[in-house]
């Protein structure tokens, strides 16, 4: 590897200053003592002892990474591989057992401690409110598709922004929206494992709904940060230009990305969407004055999550009428020949859709501020590429962040508002029903030996890119 001084000589790359280098994780994936200290069960730890055979391996949310008891070594981890910021998430379940009423102090022990830890380290803590982990009592009232959880997430975010907030000064309300509607209501990888596109465009409204609340919430506190939310925008390119395929793509993009982009961005829902959920008959309940507070309470800084493309082409065939109503009745996704793969985690690489959605959201949204708060590169059975040092050589995943940030750089030259690169993840965690099979991190734990910690080489190297604020 090379040294310092002679990185230094070869800066081609430079960003921004005060650029945000760190990385991203979340509560449920990362803490474990998932039964310990009064913390309330979510629907993984419902689900896990339900159907335990749906997870990798047959590991469950309780042996996760151990950052609950871990924290202070992760954090001067964190430091030590130039981490000048991180996210994670808060627990609802941990704060609020039974999902409102009762905080659970040692839950607010426990975020003070981290927090602090981390101030302190000069990592600045971005909080995200909700990644997944729905609290199993409110699970059991309906979860998103029950207004009376909208209200009781409020309060949960209330109480964080008047526990934490003198301290977070960057919030956010949820983390891919999007994916506990496809996982839970249409594609059956989360919980409650319904296929119910009925349900599962209530429950993305009242996920919009309750962002925008908590908002509204936050600035009438009048703390002086910022809010935001991160989306998981899945830039969908079309076969070809024919009409047919454009058309194709443009729909799977209002209801992949624009259902929650625009609405949290632009305070409206895309045009196209509600004329489809209208004319099939599918548009969700709402309550007066339920738009205007969309409205009015839009994202101050949006985290783009980005992990692949999504290539699509007209319908081959004329669907099924009497099959159930899915998104695909108006496109069918497209397998682009001499696509470039990770061959480790079978998605597609495509580097420059990272460019491709930064100038969309300059274009099209007001070039808000944003950054990039997930990418990343999983591998499967990553323990083979571990030297004899004990070091995992993990060059493709340099090579990964590398490709993708000399995007960025580009689009950060023609004037995108790009304030930060997280990766995922800052160590290897539990990843839902995927739990340990595909390792992230730039830190290794091995499941084998206590989850002890181990700086890969790709986390060695983002050192000297964050010193050199560039490479
Ligand atoms: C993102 C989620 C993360 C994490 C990541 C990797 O969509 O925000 O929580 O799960 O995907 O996922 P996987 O392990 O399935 O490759």
């Amino acid at each position: 590897m090379k040294t310092i001084e002679e990185v230094r000589k070869d800066i081609k790359y430079q960003f921004p200053k005060n650029f945000w280098w760190g990385s991203s994780a979340s509560a449920t994936q990362t803490e474990g003592a998932a039964d310990i200290d009064g913390k309330g069960k979510n629907i993984w730890d419902f689900w896990y002892e339900q159907e335990p055979s749906r997870f990798f391996n047959g590991v469950g949310p309780a042996d996760t990474s151990q950052f609950y008891y871990r924290y202070k070594e992760d954090i001067r981890l964190m430091k030590e591989i130039g981490h000048n910021s991180f996210r994670l998430s808060i627990s609802w379940s941990r704060l609020f057992p039974t999902g409102k009423g009762k905080v659970n102090s040692k839950a607010v022990e426990f975020y003070n401690n981290v927090i602090n830890e981390m101030v302190e380290a000069g990592v600045e803590p971005f909080v995200n409110l909700y990644h997944f982990d729905m609290p199993m009592a409110m699970q059991n009232i309906g979860g998103w598709e029950n207004r009376e959880v909208v209200d009781a997430y409020v309060e949960y975010a209330t109480t964080c922004f008047q526990l934490f907030g003198d301290r977070v000064k960057k919030w956010f309300t949820h983390n891919e929206p999007i994916v506990p509607v496809e996982g839970g209501y249409l594609y059956d990888f989360h919980y409650p494992n319904e296929v119910n596109f009925r349900k599962a465009v209530q429950v993305g409204y009242h996920t919009i709904l309750s962002s925008a609340m908590a908002i509204q919430a936050y600035r009438e506190l009048k703390q002086d940060g910022k809010i935001g939310i991160i989306l998981n925008l899945t830039p969908s390119y079309p076969r070809s230009q024919h009409p047919a395929d454009v058309k194709a793509s443009e729909i799977a993009d209002a209801f992949f990305n624009r259902s929650f982009l625009d609405p949290s961005v632009k305070g409206e829902f895309p045009a196209e969407l509600v004329a489809i959920l209208k004319e099939e008959g599918y548009m969700p309940v709402m309550e007066e004055g339920d738009l205007d507070l969309i409205k009015f309470n839009t994202v101050d800084l949006l985290g783009v999550n980005y992990y692949q493309p999504r290539r699509v082409k007209a319908k081959e065939n004329i669907p099924n009428p009497d099959a159930p109503f899915m998104p695909d009745r108006y496109f069918d996704n497209y397998i682009m020949p001499g696509r470039k793969m990770n061959p480790h985690r079978g998605w597609e690489i495509y580097e420059k859709g990272v460019y491709d959605i930064l100038i969309n959201v300059k274009e099209n949204y007001g070039n808000i501020e944003c950054f990039i708060s997930e990418n990343g590169m999983g591998v499967e059975g990553e323990e083979r590429f571990r030297d004899e040092e004990g070091i995992i050589q993990d060059d493709y995943r340099i090579e990964f962040i590398e490709e993708h940030l000399k995007w960025v750089h580009k689009a950060i030259q023609e004037g995108c508002n790009v304030k930060g690169y997280h990766l995922w993840t800052f160590m290897d965690n539990w990843s839902w029903t995927n739990a340990y099979k595909n390792r992230y991190g730039f830190v290794s734990v091995n499941l084998e030996k206590n989850a002890e910690r181990t700086v890969k080489k790709s986390g060695r190297w983002f050192k000297l890119v964050s010193e050199n604020n560039g490479f």
